[in-house]
């Protein structure tokens, strides 16, 4: 099944945190380029994030993931007391297969995704075929 997970840091050494996390990933058969994205949400002031996407091919299920994902944010030492914060490492579970889970703590397909750039950009990397824009109708 293929999976996808959103990895986010904008604290600390972005890039170290972000390839140490990859490398701690099982299954994983595609990383997007990094990009350097403005924070959204959370308080004003915050640094620029490091964001990169990565898909997985995987028999994990959704919950496993998250337990994946947050063992991930507490191996980089994230601190959780302030919403939105500045973050060592945020992992968010994207998509999981065609599966849909709607649970307090869980909800896949990611319910934020489609309205976050610094999502879409990397996912649509990872994305087969090729596109030119090529302007107005
Ligand atoms: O939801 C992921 C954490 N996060 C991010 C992020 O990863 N990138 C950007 N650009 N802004 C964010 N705001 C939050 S919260």
């Amino acid at each position: 099944m293929k999976a996808y997970l959103g990895l986010g840091s904008n604290l600390g050494d972005r890039r170290a945190q972000l390839r140490a996390a990859v490398a701690a990933i099982p299954d994983v058969v595609a990383v997007s380029p990094v990009y350097e994205t403005d924070p959204v949400g959370g308080p004003t002031g915050q640094a620029p994030y490091l964001n990169l996407v990565v898909e997985l091919d995987t028999t994990l299920s959704p919950r496993r993931l998250l337990e994946l994902a947050r063992s991930l944010e507490e191996a980089a030492g994230r601190d959780r007391t302030e919403r939105d914060g500045p973050r060592t490492l945020d992992v968010d579970v994207l998509l999981v297969g065609d599966l849909t889970v709607r649970e307090p703590d869980l909800v896949v397909p990611h319910p934020r995704m489609w309205q976050r750039r610094f999502v879409l950009a990397p996912l649509a990397d990872l994305a087969g075929g090729d596109v030119r824009r090529l302007g107005p109708l």
